[in-house]
Formats: C-alpha cells, sequence, structure tokens
C-alpha cells in the first residue's frame, strides 16, 4: 500500500511551501516532491524536527528528529538523525523539492507523520563545521517556515 503525507510550511515572514511525501511501502525509500518560496538563493537547511507542535512558532517543534541517539550529519551519512535531509537549494527565490530518503519512514514506530518540517535561514554544514553547534544543528540559523506533516488521500 502506498502510504502518502502533506506538510504545508508558513512562518512569522514570506517564506511559504507545500511538501508531499510518498512512499510505496513499509521498507521503501520516501520520495519527498513540492517546493518551497520566499528564500534567499543558496542552501537553506531543511530537516524532520520532533514534535508536531507550532504553538510557539517553529521553536516548539523542538530539535532534529533523533530516535536512535546520533549527532548530527548529512542524509548521505549512516550515522545521522533520522531527521537530516540536508539543503535544499534556491534559484530565484524559489527550491524545488526532489529527494529520496532511505532513512524516513510514514509507518511504524519511528513514522515521521504528526513531527514538523523545518527550512532555515542559513545552509546546513552537515556536521562538518567542527564546532558543538555543528554536530546538533549544522548551524541553520533561524527557522524561516514550518508545518506539520499530516496524512493525505
Ligand atoms: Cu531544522
Ligand atoms: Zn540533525
Amino acid at each position: 500500500m502506498v502510504l502518502k503525507a502533506v506538510c504545508v510550511l508558513k512562518g512569522a515572514g514570506e517564506t511559504t511551501g507545500t511538501v508531499y511525501f510518498e512512499q510505496e511501502s513499509d521498507s521503501s525509500p520516501v520520495k519527498l516532491t513540492g517546493e518551497i518560496k520566499g528564500l534567499t538563493p543558496g542552501e537553506h537547511g531543511f530537516h524532520v524536527h520532533s514534535f508536531g507542535d507550532n504553538t510557539n512558532g517553529c521553536v516548539s517543534a523542538g530539535p532534529h528528529y533523533n530516535p536512535h541517539n546520533k549527532t548530527h550529519a548529512g542524509p548521505k551519512d549512516a550515522d545521522r538523525h533520522v531527521g537530516d535531509l540536508g539543503n535544499v537549494t534556491a534559484k530565484d527565490n524559489v527550491a524545488k523539492i526532489d529527494i529520496s530518503d532511505k532513512m524516513l519512514t510514514l509507518s511504524g514506530p519511528y513514522s515521521i507523520i504528526g513531527r514538523t518540517m523545518v527550512i532555515h535561514e542559513k545552509a546546513d554544514d552537515l556536521g562538518k563545521g567542527g564546532n558543538d553547534e555543528s554536530l546538533k544543528t549544522g548551524n541553520a540559523g533561524g527557522r524561516l517556515a514550518c508545518g506539520v506533516i499530516g496524512i493525505t488521500q
């Protein structure tokens, strides 16, 4: 059975986006498509954060989703936060999302449904920044927009 989810990102500024998630079966990679608008040109960190909580804006989403207690890294690293999707790149203020990720899942105890996608102000250094913050957040800076990942048809 194909699993599907969607996330509408909003924030305090002009950044908005829609991301679609699709997974062919429980053990398949998750495909992310869609776009994020209102970005400065260049790379922006893009992660799944722990909580589906927006009570105090994107801050309430908490840290990167990290159920296996790893340090922050890039999406191709074996040891990484489950939520570490690296960067998306904006051209003409729009980032087209086209990601396939083997660590995310839409089913089971580590499902990302009900958690939050966040798009950041700055590039994620993928854990290679040489300081403590790099191993937690990738120094990606403020949270421009976010949204809760929800089930769709
Ligand atoms: Cu993040
Ligand atoms: Zn991380």
